[in-house]
């Protein structure tokens, strides 16, 4: 009869090496989770985990120990856009094809990955803008004269580029909106709620904050209520990610809608590198479905979330 396969032993793992922005935000957590339950020895998998504390150089420096170490695949979620040609040469050199999730990278050659998974970050943007103009339209407030405020993350991150753009060129096309400034909260709630506050004391009448994740705008919320004045209602927040956290804030009515980036990537990588080890081919660039939440639908879709 047929033999059952030999149990996978240590040189039969695959071994991943990814290298992991940081642990700034209850998104990447989630993220880090994702990889870290996936890629794991049951699965045929060995994972080397770096994290970066959202700096390059320590990515670079990560990549290139995976290069060392001879691994089969590495991936990345690059922290910012630009910079990584020359590693990304150098694992193409040793032949370690480089899979690219969450954010993208800006290359002069697409052939240094093979395929990115991940959130339409304009798409978000474009839809966070949509999200206020119907709600203002439903309030009876679209012919109000709107101030708004905007956190940004990580600069020169694909996260930040996409959802800003989508944004500014939104709020562009409505003479009510008025964008009175821009600052990175580097995608984290202390950051976010120090960054806010200077914005409370600078400008007395914001009507919008647009957080460029939830954790800045959960610390947006507690700069707000440190004012006097009562988030969700005196000041409309919207932000990104939709995180647990976002949809307890939705359903205490603290936060007005959360634009959804799904963080579950670790079994989208796997499939990638499944097909490839089969001698397939992959899509290239591969956008997640993605959702807006807001206080009329979180407490329904609350207990099925999986982040
Ligand atoms: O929105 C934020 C995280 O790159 C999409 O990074 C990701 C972003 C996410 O810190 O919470």
């Amino acid at each position: 009869g047929a033999k059952e396969p030999a149990p996978a032993t240590g040189s039969d793992l695959i071994v991943v090496g990814y290298a992991q922005v940081g642990a700034e935000s209850d998104w990447r957590t989630a993220n880090t989770e994702s990889f870290k339950s996936t890629f794991v020895e049951a699965n045929g998998y060995k994972l080397i985990f770096d994290d970066a504390q959202q700096k390059q150089e320590n990515q670079i420096k990560a990549i290139r120990n995976f290069i060392q170490q001879d691994v089969d695949y590495i991936v990345v979620a690059p922290v910012v856009e630009t910079g990584w040609e020359t590693v990304l040469q150098e694992a193409k050199n040793a032949g370690i094809p480089v899979i690219l999730s969450d954010r993208q990278m800006k290359l002069s050659d697409e052939s240094l990955y093979v395929a990115w998974v991940g959130g339409n970050f304009l798409k978000e943007g474009d839809d966070s803008v949509t999200w206020l103009n119907t709600y203002l339209k439903s309030v009876g407030r679209d012919n109000e004269d709107m101030n708004i405020v905007l956190l940004q993350g990580t600069i020169g991150s694909s996260a930040q580029v996409g959802r800003t753009q989508g944004i500014v060129e939104g709020l562009a096309k409505n003479p009510h909106y008025k964008l009175l400034a821009r600052q990175t909260g580097e995608f984290t709630q202390a950051k976010g709620q120090e960054v806010m506050e200077s914005f409370l004391k600078a400008y007395p009448d914001i009507d919008v904050v647009f957080a460029e994740n939830d954790n800045m705008a959960f610390g947006a919320i507690d700069a707000i209520k440190a004012v006097g004045k009562v988030p969700g209602k005196d000041i409309i927040i919207i932000s990104f990610d939709a995180v647990r956290e976002a949809f307890n804030k939705m359903i205490a009515g603290e936060l007005n809608a959360a634009i959804e980036c799904n963080p579950l990537h670790g079994p989208r990588v796997a499939e990638i590198i499944q097909t490839l080890e089969k001698g397939g081919t992959v899509a290239k660039i591969q956008y997640v479905v993605e959702e807006v939440f807001d206080q009329a639908n979180a407490a329904a879709r609350f207990p099925t979330r999986m982040y």
